[in-house]
């Protein structure tokens, strides 16, 4: 198998407007991100991948698109997204772009001639138009509900409804018209010619939907995950349908046109055996392995992870796509902070008070997951502000509140603003080094501590801890030899063997337990003589 570049990548995710401010306007942009980026060649990573930078009304983080072939002005322009990904490569990093093809803005000229062209017309098809139940068509189609709460049908002025599984400003494409195939074949080959190494595929598994009448219902609701949808669903109507298949295959031609061929990461919330359909030969190349997300600190759980997503990725000659953390969910210091039983998105609504989350142990605990992940083989993806050690800030005000589930759960669901408050780069300043005005979600007022300039060569930071472990993850992550060490996998303790000679140890317990002998290559935490402490990971070189 030719080792192709991103299957021991790390990838580190920008999300562009809460990076580096150039313009003083308080909003991350491209210009920001590109002065940037030789701080991301020290930190050492691969690869970058950008959530959506295209002209968007924003109300959903840039993930409503109204131009699929353009830079948002707020972010800046084709020419500063040129000068970027030319500076990236320059430095040796891969640049991936989102691609978010399952729905578009509203604002959207075909969403906009889709509405007035009116029911039965080709513009409208589209999108996913129906008619609705009841006397005068009153009722939705069906029951499907927004990711964001509420019904995921909104009626328009002739009485027709439009499918928006989130927001209803992200009508649903239809994907079974030819013409939104050849679009985004298109859009492919588009930012394929402005040199992006690929592709990090928004919902990647809910593209094609199940319109025959009746149609049925979703059993059981989705949570926030959808991990667990196809237990109760197994022919779900909107999500993995065996056609969504066939349109990866046709993307991965498109990949081929291009040399080194492009990459295609899927975002799909489903367990291994649901999630290597979308990486087997001739579809995507990776998929992100969410399960990390759903247990916090339990050996049990991660041993059964681990396993099955590495025997699942190479069972369709595939590696793994760890992921500890990204734009969507609670920051890991935070998390790893909250007593296991807590749910960190109902400890959000409580504004991050009941119960206080224990940053000292979730940094801890952040640390030594973060060695974890990156000792298994196969790829990673690093969230900004992770490598900081950055808490959730989960008592920003209201009215800053950003993310549509705030306001579409009635003020219920706190939403995801807390993990994207924009990065401190200096210890002081308007917006600790961000920019040069307020950004646009405000900065607690210890936000310096954790600065790059705080962190920049203090050898007990969490950001010369992640340089360290990205410096020696090279030696041995193309190997992608991997082990459970018998001798040491046992209980609290993770132990297994990666390349020829390199034992990882992560004792997620709450006892130091003995160490084998070997050299230590890196630990989360200081070692005790012999033994490694509680809530700490070790690389040892085996003699
Ligand atoms: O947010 C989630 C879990 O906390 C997921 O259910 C998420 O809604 C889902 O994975 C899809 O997310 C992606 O598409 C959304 C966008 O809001 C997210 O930011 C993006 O990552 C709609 O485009
Ligand atoms: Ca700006």
């Amino acid at each position: 198998m030719p080792h192709s570049w991103w299957r021991s990548a790390v990838t580190y995710q920008i999300y562009p407007r809460s990076f580096a401010d150039s313009n003083a306007d308080g909003i991350g942009d491209l210009p920001g991100l590109t002065s940037r980026l030789d701080h991301l060649a020290w930190l050492g990573v691969d690869a970058i991948w950008l959530t959506p930078c295209y002209p968007s009304r924003w109300v959903d983080g840039g993930y409503d698109i109204t131009d699929h072939r353009d830079i948002d002005p707020s972010l800046g322009s084709l020419r500063d997204f040129d000068r970027m990904v030319a500076a990236a490569h320059e430095l040796g990093i891969r640049v991936l772009i989102d691609l978010v093809p399952n729905h578009t803005s509203d604002r959207h000229e075909w969403f906009r001639r889709a509405l007035a062209a009116g029911p039965g017309s080709p513009e409208r098809d589209r999108y996913v138009f129906r008619n609705g139940r009841g006397p005068g068509g009153t009722r939705p189609p069906s029951g499907w509900e927004s990711r964001f709460g509420g019904s995921a049908w909104t009626r328009v002025a002739d009485g027709q409804w439009y499918l928006h599984l989130f927001a209803p400003e992200q009508p649903d494409l239809n994907w079974a018209n030819p013409e939104v195939r050849a679009e985004f074949l298109d859009i492919l080959r588009f930012w394929g010619r402005r040199g992006v190494d690929g592709f990090r595929v928004d919902v990647a598994a809910a593209l094609v939907k199940d319109l025959r009448e009746p149609l049925r219902e979703v059993v059981g609701g989705e949570g926030s995950t959808g991990l667990d949808d196809f237990a109760a669903n197994p022919d779900h109507p909107f999500l993995d349908r065996p056609e969504v298949h066939d349109v990866y295959r046709e993307w991965n031609r498109v990949f081929h046109e291009f040399d080194p061929p492009l990459v295609g990461v899927a975002e799909v919330w489903a367990r291994s055996d649901r999630r290597i359909r979308y990486i087997r030969p001739g579809e995507l190349q990776q998929a992100f392995d969410f399960e990390f997300l759903r247990v916090r600190w339990r050996a049990s759980e991660y041993r059964r992870i681990v396993s099955g997503s590495i025997a699942g990725a190479s069972s369709v000659g595939a590696v793994a796509t760890w992921v500890l953390a990204n734009h969507d969910v609670v920051r890991q210091v935070s998390a790893l902070g909250l007593p296991a039983d807590v749910d960190p998105r109902v400890w959000l609504a409580s504004g991050g008070t009941e119960p206080p989350a224990d940053l000292e142990l979730g940094t801890r605990r952040a640390r030594a997951a973060i060695l974890f992940a990156l000792a298994l083989p196969g790829s990673a993806f690093l969230y900004q502000g992770e490598e900081l050690g950055l808490p959730e800030v989960a008592d920003l005000p209201a009215e800053v509140l950003r993310d549509p589930k705030w306001a579409h759960s009635r003020h219920k669901v706190k939403g995801r603003d807390g993990c994207r408050v924009p990065l401190p780069w200096t210890r002081g300043g308007v917006s600790f080094g961000f920019g040069d005005a307020p950004p646009w979600l405000p900065q607690p007022a210890d936000w310096g501590g954790y600065s790059v300039e705080a962190q920049r060569g203090d050898p007990g930071s969490m950001l010369e801890l992640y340089r360290a472990a990205l410096r020696l993850r090279r030696g041995f992550s193309g190997d992608e030899r991997f082990g459970w060490d018998d001798r040491h996998d046992a209980g609290d303790v993770l132990a297994f063997r990666r390349g020829g000679d390199v034992l990882v140890l992560v004792n997620t317990g709450p006892t130091a337990v003995p160490l084998p002998p070997g050299e230590g290559l890196l630990s989360s935490a200081p070692l005790e003589a012999g033994f490694l402490p509680a809530d700490t990971t070790a690389w040892l070189r085996l003699p």
